[in-house]
């Protein structure tokens, strides 16, 4: 039985003396005993035994349950029901009946003895009426609130939905787009490889080819020239250090005397004499000023050091590129337009007229056949083309995305772990609210993000991102308890701490407001916060007047 109805039951069945004290109304039916001949007698609650109606509440435990003590403090795990007329009756545990403590559930003092607490159910019942009052106010007003945004989500719904039809279609029409130009794309490009292929029989290109094969192997040969000259020199360098003039072999003196002249060097048995000769190096970077001068003579003539370090970017020259760049410079030649253009100038005058206007037609059907281009022309078109394509599939991707983004945004509309079941708190999707406390202004952004902000500037640390609803053991997901805390995690890291976190502590408010911060534990933040959303019409739940 609900404890409001106890109101509304005869006072002589509430009585609180004798047999039936603390007996709550749902059992002070069983609290009856049986006669038999003279003699009374009473069955424990659980039916264990039957004892003397004598001795039920007599303050001495008889059964095991100890359903006989109700109105004393002698089992344990037994309840005192206090009456508490003119408010509600509630239940204690018998073990803090006669403790001498005035219980506050117990505002008429039954559970001490007559005279140790005073009875104060009238006051207490009134308190409790007019803060019941004032909390139904508040939702009426509230839920008022709550159920715009329950119309909210309603057309929230409805344009999703559209929105989802919406790119539906458009991405079957940008999927469409996407084809036509991907086809665009390959059969230019196919177009272009083929006359690039062409231009590529050309007696121009193809001594040019030979020439770059005639280069390639020049520069082959010249390297294995120069690393033969390397050794050669070397072998003679020994000899004309370390021959012995003593021997007066004149081969030798001869290939040493050949080498210092070919190679610019002094004689060796002249160096380090004083005066004669300042030093090796001097007496060949003279030689080398001599040979630099007789390069220069041939002009454009590539030197050794060119040779060396430019031949290979030569060689790795792009010469497709350079045969469509070719084109640009001299004209596509041969091309059906050209031939069209070209021929006018063989004409006599009288005809050109007549000529001009039958080629424009021409030339118009060549080109809508895809056919009056040259190559240059073609590799523009496949890049114009390419960039027509990769923009259109851009766009295919950013309406696939919206759609999809659209199709999440609804299923987490009514989910009780989203937005609520009726949708209540898809309006409050990213409303700030926030409150200065101390060197601090704190913020949550509603499903997204909370944040602490220092007032004297600095930067701002982000208190975690929104988790989950109050996912505790226990409670069950869509309740009101559910819907009564929020979790915001994974905030920035605490030095030497937990990454930062938010507990919101929501109630039922006319405005969506923080109304105070605390830092319960290091870096571990609690709001408490109230929301139009958090009040429930009053015919849903909670207290109804007629239990008053
Ligand atoms: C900052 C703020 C405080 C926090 C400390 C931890 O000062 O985020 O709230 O307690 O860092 O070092």
């Amino acid at each position: 039985m609900n404890p409001w109805l106890l109101l509304l039951l005869p006072l002589h069945v509430l009585a609180s003396k004798g047999h039936l004290k603390g007996v709550s109304p749902e059992l002070a039916a069983r609290y009856v005993p049986t006669k038999k001949g003279s003699a009374e007698t009473w069955q424990c609650l659980d039916g264990s035994k039957s004892i003397d109606w004598t001795a039920v509440n007599d303050d001495y435990c008889d059964c095991p349950d100890g359903s006989d003590e109700p109105g004393t403090g002698a089992c344990p795990n037994s309840s005192f029901y206090c009456v508490n007329e003119g408010h509600i009756g509630s239940l204690i545990p018998s073990s803090r009946v006669g403790d001498g403590l005035c219980e506050p559930e117990c505002c008429d003092g039954s559970d001490e003895a007559p005279g140790v607490c005073p009875n104060v159910c009238k006051e207490v019942g009134e308190a409790y009426r007019e803060r019941v009052k004032a909390e139904e106010k508040l939702r009426k007003t509230g839920s008022k609130i709550r159920s715009t945004y329950v119309a909210f989500a309603q057309k929230e719904k409805k344009r999703l939905e559209d929105e989802i039809a919406q790119t539906e279609q458009e991405i079957a029409t940008r999927e469409k787009e996407v084809a036509r130009l991907r086809d665009l794309v390959e059969r230019t490009e196919s177009l272009s490889a083929a006359a690039l292929e062409e231009r590529k029989q050309s007696p121009l290109y193809q001594s040019l080819m030979t020439h770059v094969t005639a280069l390639k192997s020049l520069q082959r040969e010249h390297m294995e020239h120069l690393e033969r000259e390397k050794a050669l020199g070397d072998i003679l360098d020994n000899l004309r250090t370390g021959y012995n003039p003593n021997y007066q072999d004149m081969a030798v003196l001869e290939a040493v005397r050949g080498w210092e002249q070919l190679a610019g060097l002094p004689h060796i048995n002249d160096v380090g004499k004083d005066g004669e000769n300042e030093n090796e190096e001097e007496l060949g970077s003279d030689d080398v000023t001599t040979e630099e001068e007789e390069e220069a003579v041939e002009e454009g003539m590539w030197t050794a050091m060119q040779l060396e370090h430019q031949l290979d970017d030569l060689l790795n020259t792009d010469y497709e590129a350079l045969l469509v760049e070719h084109d640009k410079h001299v004209g596509a030649p041969a091309s059906p337009t050209s031939i069209l253009f070209n021929l006018s100038a063989y004409l006599p005058d009288a005809l050109i007229p007549q000529y001009e206007a039958i080629r424009d037609q021409v030339v118009a059907v060549l080109e809508m056949l895809g056919l009056a281009k040259g190559v240059s022309d073609r590799a523009a078109d496949t890049s114009k083309q390419q960039k027509a394509l990769n923009d259109a599939e851009h766009s295919l991707r950013l309406t696939k995305k919206e759609k999809e983004d659209a199709e999440k945004e609804l299923a987490r509309l009514f989910d009780p772990e989203w937005y609520g079941a009726q949708g209540e708190w898809k309006k409050l999707h990213g409303t700030c609210i926030d409150k200065e406390v101390g060197d601090y202004i704190y913020e949550v952004c509603l499903f997204d993000e909370a944040r602490q902000k220092p007032v004297k500037g600095g930067s701002t640390f982000s208190l975690g991102r929104f988790a989950s609803w109050n996912n505790a053991p226990g409670v069950e997901k869509g309740s009101p308890a559910y819907y009564s805390k929020q979790y915001y995690k994974n905030g920035a890291k605490c030095w030497n701490g937990p990454h930062r976190s938010v507990t919101l502590d929501m109630s039922c408010g006319l405005e969506n407001a923080v109304l105070s911060v605390g830092e319960p534990e290091k870096c571990e933040y609690a709001f408490k916060v109230t929301s139009p959303a958090l009040c429930l019409p009053l015919n849903v739940s909670g207290v109804k007047r007629e239990e008053l």
